[in-house]
């Protein structure tokens, strides 16, 4: 496979400044003319070349007659125009949008057609040079049966329809923006629709609709709500209002991701739009929420300022992130959500970060940029930016963006423009802090308390660890939020403060304590880094009680429970009786904060509990965490059958009090199951069978799932006869089996993926299976290797159909170093065995190669 470098980026020899596309429709058979009116933008003569994927051209002319100057080079088209400076090339092709598997391009699902193109999918749909500096206005005529295709959408205002003969119709869009052909879209299917209104702060009106399938409707209201304050939110906030006169959302149950920006049309999986009370859980509502927020904040931050090439991604997504994350923190608690951003993080980018597959998040090379949707460039790349605002500061942040949106607004821009704006508009320098952009690995802060007579001091030793192609690093800039306190009350308290740490080795003042003060450090995550600083389970547990940072709380009684849980690995009893303390002490504030609460005494995943260890052992992991769970859940008993006697709030409940409380009663269900008390089983079906939304019955489900109750086969069985026709639903069922911590999980996983509801067609259902699976660590890892092989066996079976979503289910197999040898060597044979495969795809090859190494 080729290697693509972002220091070879090459200003394009072409310009497009107008496309006019015309589609005759059809399921098996879609008929695609482009006209693209090209100028020469180089001061040498060259050849057009035009990307395709699968395409083969029928006809091609030039200002309108036929010219035979053109031959294939791979699957690229090149097009010898002389010494003219610009032309109209038309070219003809015909695709089958029912073959296209891999969901990239034109596609077909359930009888209806719609379009998926970034990154490089618009080479599927016609010859273009589909990078995304090329920026061009777009007509679209479409045209087709109207019994199948009743509704016709793309991008931008409809300018004319009409009939056609033989019982077709068609319609005109035109999109008045110049974009990349990354964000073009197109929809045909038959569908109906949720139609709003949004007024802009200049008075514009602008005419919303969600798309959806007969019978869906009622479940489009929550992302209908979600979009309005999203438009409202980026107009108080950022000062940007929506540019067309409509904006379209359509929801299609086959879809590689979550959801797509495409100009004024976005297209969602169904996942991240359909929702009600009945089917979706509270988790579900918020991811709803949060990703029609994103799709709808690119609208800026991605479509109006654009990327000038793939390397530059983090561009829009880290800072659409760190958009959408604001928003969500506005609309419910902002601790919460904080907390839930932070274990995403530490969950899928500090493993990457830790891994063969690390990159900067403006990545320096790749194979396939489809492999560099990445937790690095979203999650990673949203800190970098919220490193920024941290240190500019709300005004001089929101200076910095709209210096970046007004100076490069129409354009391609680069990560470096960014980081300009934010230096100018907020009047700091910024020269080391780009290193964030160039260095991978997450930063090692090293933390030591010194004390000089009563003065107290702490010193910070800062370290990058290497990673794949960068050995030596340097010392990063970045904010440092902390306070410290005295524990007993008497002296003084240092109040929040924020330190910028620039050097290795940087001295921090406290100031004057009779007495060690407790430190609470990187208060709100501040910076994406791994704080290691020892400290008693007392000072921990005074900290979980006493911080006035409900983050820094979570995070100390997280800590607790890590030490003791990390302990408890190697064989060492410590801390367990801190650990039952501060969650009683915590669960004491729960009438007042229920969601706060919830999360604090949640214990810390078993991978990444492993993450803290120099090998991990998944068995001692799952059995030290199961045991410490069954201990909180003994001697808190009272405490958790309290919460569980109050009756549920009503599901339609939606209030960020209501949902807190469905979390904690999940939560000590939880518990009280750990603690093997002879009654939960029935208890948790009870809960299953009353409960009137999916919140509650889900929990109560996935408590039962662990187990081997009678009453988990039938509720089992239950969920699936009333849900087997709702795929989103059924995903769920899929789910809780594949993160049963049952010691039969592999074999579990293995039936089901044989059963008659399984598909590799459909990216939801592999995910709900294989997805859960992998993240089900002592099962995953099984020590026979039967979960690396049925992996394998997937990735191996779905390449071929695919590869995109394939090639994401191969990290799990790259951490390989981090087990014993044993492990090691199954999973490096899994990979090796993925590789010889015939015929893999580009994207299996880099994502299993680099793996290996
Ligand atoms: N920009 C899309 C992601 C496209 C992924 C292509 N492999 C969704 C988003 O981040 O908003
Ligand atoms: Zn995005």
């Amino acid at each position: 496979p080729v290697t693509i470098h972002r220091g070879d980026y090459r200003p394009p020899e072409w310009q497009i400044p107008d496309i006019a596309l015309d589609f005759e429709l059809g399921i098996e058979a879609t008929r695609v003319t482009a006209a693209l009116s090209v100028v020469r933008a180089a001061a040498a003569p060259a050849p057009l070349l035009l990307r395709g994927d699968g395409l083969t051209p029928s006809a091609v002319r030039v200002d309108g007659a036929v010219w035979n100057d053109w031959r294939l080079e791979g699957s690229d088209l090149i097009v010898d125009l002389g010494d003219r400076q610009a032309a109209t090339v038309e070219v003809d092709a015909v695709i089958d949008p029912s073959a296209n598997t891999q969901l990239m391009g034109l596609y077909a699902s359930n009888g209806m057609l719609c379009t998926q193109c970034e990154a490089e999918g618009f080479r599927r749909i016609a010859f273009h040079p589909d990078r995304p500096d090329v920026l061009s206005r777009y007509r679209v005529r479409m045209a087709g049966d109207k019994a199948a295709f009743p509704i016709l959408l793309s991008n931008g205002n409809i300018i004319e329809s009409g009939e056609g003969e033989g019982g077709t119709h068609w319609a005109l869009w035109e999109d008045p923006w110049p974009k990349p052909s990354y964000l073009f879209a197109l929809v045909a299917g038959d569908l109906v629709v949720n139609r709003d209104r949004f007024t802009t702060m200049s008075g514009r009106a602008v005419e919303l609709g969600i798309w959806v399938r007969a019978g869906d409707l009622d479940r489009t209201h929550h992302a209908m709500t979600a979009l309005k304050h999203s438009m409202k939110w980026d107009e108080e906030v950022y000062g940007r209002e929506y540019d067309l006169d409509r904006f379209n959302i359509v929801a299609v149950s086959d879809f590689n991701m979550g959801a797509m920006e495409n100009k004024g049309l976005n297209i969602f999986n169904t996942r991240y739009i359909l929702a009600d009370p009945d089917t979706a859980t509270d988790a579900d509502y918020d991811g709803v929420e949060g990703v029609v927020a994103h799709e709808y904040f690119h609208n800026w931050s991605g479509n109006r300022v654009t990327c000038r090439d793939w390397f530059q991604l983090s561009l829009k997504e880290g800072f659409t992130v760190y958009r959408d994350q604001s928003f969500s923190a506005a609309m419910g608690s902002a601790p919460v959500k904080r907390i839930e951003d932070v274990r995403v993080l530490r969950a899928a980018q500090f493993p990457e970060d830790a891994g063969p597959l690390a990159h900067p998040i403006r990545p320096d090379s790749y194979q396939e940029i489809s492999n560099f949707y990445t937790a690095t460039v979203y999650n990673k790349g949203a800190e970098v930016i919220r490193m920024m605002a941290t240190l500019l500061g709300p005004e001089r942040f929101r200076k910095g963006t709209d210096l970046y949106f007004a100076r490069h607004d129409g354009e391609a821009a680069t990560c470096e423009d960014f980081v300009r704006a934010m230096e100018e508009g907020g009047d700091i320098d910024l020269s080391q802090f780009r290193r964030w952009y160039e260095q991978a690995g997450t930063p090692k802060l090293h933390l030591a308390l010194a004390q000089e007579g009563e003065d107290w001091f702490l010193d910070v030793t800062q370290t990058v660890p290497p990673t794949p192609g960068q050995d030596d690093k340097a010392p990063m800039m970045m904010p440092l939020r902390l306070a410290a306190f005295a524990m007993d009350g008497s002296g003084a308290a240092l109040p929040d403060t924020l330190a910028t740490l620039t050097d290795v080795v940087q001295r921090i003042p406290l100031g004057r304590f009779t007495a060690r003060p407790a430190l609470s450090v990187n208060r709100g995550f501040s910076a994406p880094v791994i704080v290691d600083y020892e400290r008693a389970p007392g000072e921990l547990a005074w900290l979980a009680a006493h911080d006035d940072d409900p983050f820094a709380r979570y995070e100390a009684l997280q800590q607790l429970m890590l030490d003791t849980l990390v302990a408890a690995v190697s064989g060492e009893a410590k801390g367990r009786e801190a650990v039952i303390g501060a969650v009683a002490q915590t669960l004491t504030g729960a009438a007042d904060d229920p969601a706060f609460v919830a999360e604090a005494v949640l214990l810390p995943s078993e991978a990444f509990i492993g993450d803290q260890m120099v090998t991990v052992d998944p068995d001692a992991i799952r059995r030290e965490r199961l045991a410490l769970q069954a201990a909180i859940g003994a001697a808190l008993e009272r405490e958790w059958r309290a919460i569980l006697a109050q009756a549920a709030p009503p599901a339609t409940d939606l209030t960020p009090a209501a949902k807190g409380r469905r979390r904690l009663r999940g939560v000590a269900l939880a518990y009280l199951a750990a603690s093997g008390k002879g009654d939960v089983p029935g208890l948790a079906f009870a809960i299953f069978s009353n409960a009137d939304g999916m919140t509650e019955r889900q929990a109560a489900l996935a408590t039962l799932a662990h187990g081997d109750s009678d009453e988990r086969a039938h509720a089992l069985d239950i969920f699936y006869q009333r849900y087997r026709d709702n795929p989103l639903v059924l995903d769920k069922w899929f789910q809780v089996q594949a993160w049963s911590q049952r010691a039969d999980t592999v074999a579990a996983v293995a039936e089901l993926a044989r059963h008659a509801d399984f598909t590799l067609a459909n990216p939801n259902r592999v995910r709900a299976l294989y997805g859960a699976f992998a993240g089900n660590q002592a099962a995953f890892h099984q020590a026979d290797g039967a979960g690396y092989r049925l992996l394998a066996d997937l990735v191996i079976a779905l390449d071929p159909r695919n590869p995109q979503t394939a090639a994401r289910m191969i990290p799990p197999l790259g951490r390989w170093k981090r087990f014993d040898e044993a492990r090691q060597a199954l999973m490096k044979a899994e990979l090796e065995r993925i590789l010889a495969q015939p015929g893999l795809s580009r994207d299996v090859t880099e994502q299993a190669s680099k793996s290996l190494m």
